[in-house]
């Protein structure tokens, strides 16, 4: 079978459903006594003898205006397991074209990184052989650009990522880190696949970084980096307290700029600096080429505090 490595979008202005889940994770009885949902700032009853650090996530996911019925092809999960885990997978929309609904590859690869970590085997606290063996248990037909974080109370943060989902930290009012995407070409991203020629886990970049208290972390899908930029995502987070509404804040910018077909996103950009050009109705009003990237749109917003 072909392998469909590109994402198809379709432009089209439409009325948004906003949409966010998280799956809960089947851990050990001792895992999940330590097992919280990372919905609040409030502190654990664990009362270490030194600070640990964790943080408070607020997710917000707003599908593909065309994808709206079906909750779009991104999927994701958060977990206070650990210091907490953020992970998002995007689904090649591709392989509609071959009657594969795209959602489900994703949507499996997340569900198997969630039931792995309950797992105590070796290397589970390790995001990058996590999403390995996710990869290996995952039967669907489909591919998908994965990011997994993993943050141990010490404020290490582990990060793998396989393709252009990506995760920044902003640290008193600047980005501190970005993962970089991966791609073959222009809109065609690193991915796992349940083909055989596909990225696997030993094509992930790899982080670690060591957060500080106070730090914001944004984690999303392409869907969000294409159309919104660095300064935009530090200004909107600098105006809420809520990780919830600060998450709903970037979808909604990110989807706001996604239908607008004037505004110069990070996607328009990248394409001209790639030599893609305007149509040419557009060219012969000397206008360049513009505009948002239609997609599906996964934010995940994490503050970093101590336990
Ligand atoms: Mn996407």
């Amino acid at each position: 079978m072909k392998v469909p490595i590109f994402r198809a979008s379709v432009p089209k202005s439409h009325p948004l459903l906003i949409h966010s889940l998280s799956s809960a994770l089947p851990l050990t009885d001792e895992a999940s006594k330590k097992k919280r949902l990372l919905s609040c700032c409030a502190s654990s009853e664990l009362n270490p003898v030194r600070p640990e650090l964790t943080f408070c996530v607020g997710t917000h996911l707003i599908p593909h205006p065309n994808k709206v019925e079906k909750g779009g092809e991104d999927a994701f999960f958060v977990s206070s397991y650990n210091g907490g885990i953020i992970a998002v997978a995007d689904g090649v929309s591709g392989w509609a074209e071959q009657d594969v609904d795209p959602s489900l590859f994703p949507k499996e690869l997340m569900a198997n990184v969630s039931c792995l970590l309950g797992d105590e085997e070796q290397g589970n606290n390790n995001p990058q052989i996590l999403i390995g063996k996710a990869h290996a248990a995952t039967s669907s037909t489909g591919s998908a650009t994965v990011i997994v974080a993993m943050l141990e109370r010490n404020g290490i943060l582990k990060i793998a990522n396989v393709g252009d989902c990506g995760l920044k930290v902003i640290r008193e009012g600047k980005i501190n880190f970005s993962t970089s995407p991966q791609e073959h070409y222009f809109d065609c991203p690193y991915q796992l696949s349940s083909e055989s020629v596909s990225q696997t886990y030993l094509d992930a970049m790899v982080s670690s970084i060591e957060l500080m208290e106070g730090d914001t972390i944004v984690t999303g899908s392409d869907g969000l980096f294409d159309n919104v930029f660095d300064h935009e995502i530090v200004s909107a987070l600098a105006g809420y307290r809520d990780v919830a509404e600060a998450a709903k804040a970037l979808a909604n910018l990110a989807s706001n700029h996604s239908l607008d077909s004037n505004f110069d996103s990070p996607y328009s950009m990248e394409a001209r600096s790639r030599g893609f050009e305007a149509p040419l109705w557009k060219k012969i009003l000397g206008m360049k080429l513009t505009g948002g990237k239609p997609d599906d749109i996964t934010v995940i917003v994490g503050q970093v505090v101590s336990l």
